[in-house]
């Protein structure tokens, strides 16, 4: 056999391999970006219905995204999954991530609670760290929840991380994001002491623009229903369910 020819046999092999893993990787990856735009577009529905019953838009912010192939490696050896879709499919849930940003604490609560008790999502894990925030001071509402996306091909039930949080909590959370990554994650002592009296700035500026709107809008709007304390719910037990 002519040297030269095999190795365009073996090239043109690795090429079609590496398609058919590109194409493979594109299918799963547009699955999540589906079912992220399914969960965008209920709570878009949510924000429109809520802003024309309540005359406030309770959401000031709502941004979405697929994780990078190169962010989603990193988690997949981080965490010590199986390099398979089926495996990365089973243990990393927030590759498809919407972020949802609210005016007050009680439309953060409000939100979640319509969302989650949709008869089409599922949930898979609540954590709420505005009722028990991290050590470093962050707080948000974290759901990562099921969404089901019909496809030529059959029924794929996506999960989504949906995270509920304030501007103010958003505020500090993006800080505190860009803090930790300019010092390499070795934020020093004192910034770290700053970074927590600063999440206890802004949850009293959250209670008292809370306290004002309440003020001018009286008591139109009812008291949220308190969330769940941070613990695990399985998919079958729907607390939330209307
Ligand atoms: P990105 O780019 O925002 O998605 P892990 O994902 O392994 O780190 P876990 O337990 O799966 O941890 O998730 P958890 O605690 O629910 O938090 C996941 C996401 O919440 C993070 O995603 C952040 O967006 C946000 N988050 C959690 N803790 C903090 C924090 O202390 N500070 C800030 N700024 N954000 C936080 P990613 O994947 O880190 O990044």
């Amino acid at each position: 056999m002519v040297e030269g020819m095999s190795t365009v046999e073996v090239d043109d092999a690795v090429i079609r391999l590496a398609r058919e893993l590109r194409d493979e990787m594109q299918q799963f990856l547009n699955e999540y970006e589906f079912g992220m735009r399914e969960i965008e577009t209920k709570l878009q529905i949510l924000r429109d219905d809520f802003a024309q019953q309540h005359s406030h838009n309770p959401i000031e912010h709502l941004s979405s995204r697929v994780k990078s192939v190169d962010s989603l490696i990193e988690k997949v050896q981080r965490r010590g999954v199986e390099p398979t879709f089926s495996a990365i499919r089973d243990e990393i849930t927030d590759i498809a991530g919407v972020r949802v940003t609210c005016s007050f604490v009680s439309d953060a609560y409000r939100l979640f609670e319509l969302l989650l008790g949709q008869d089409d999502v599922g949930v898979l894990l609540v954590k709420d760290y505005i009722a028990e925030p991290k050590e470093n001071g962050y707080k948000s509402l974290h759901a990562i929840v099921t969404v089901p996306v019909f496809l030529p091909r059959g029924t794929v039930h996506v999960p989504v991380e949906v995270q509920f949080r304030t501007i103010a909590m958003d505020f500090w959370a993006s800080l505190e994001h860009k803090i930790y990554y300019k010092y390499d994650k070795q934020v020093p002592q004192q910034m770290l002491d700053e970074l927590r009296e600063a999440a206890v700035t802004a949850s009293d500026l959250d209670v008292r623009m809370e306290r004002l709107h309440r003020q001018v809008h009286g008591d139109e709007e009812p008291d949220p229903t308190p969330a769940p304390p941070l613990r695990e719910i399985a998919q079958t037990d729907r607390p939330h369910a209307a």
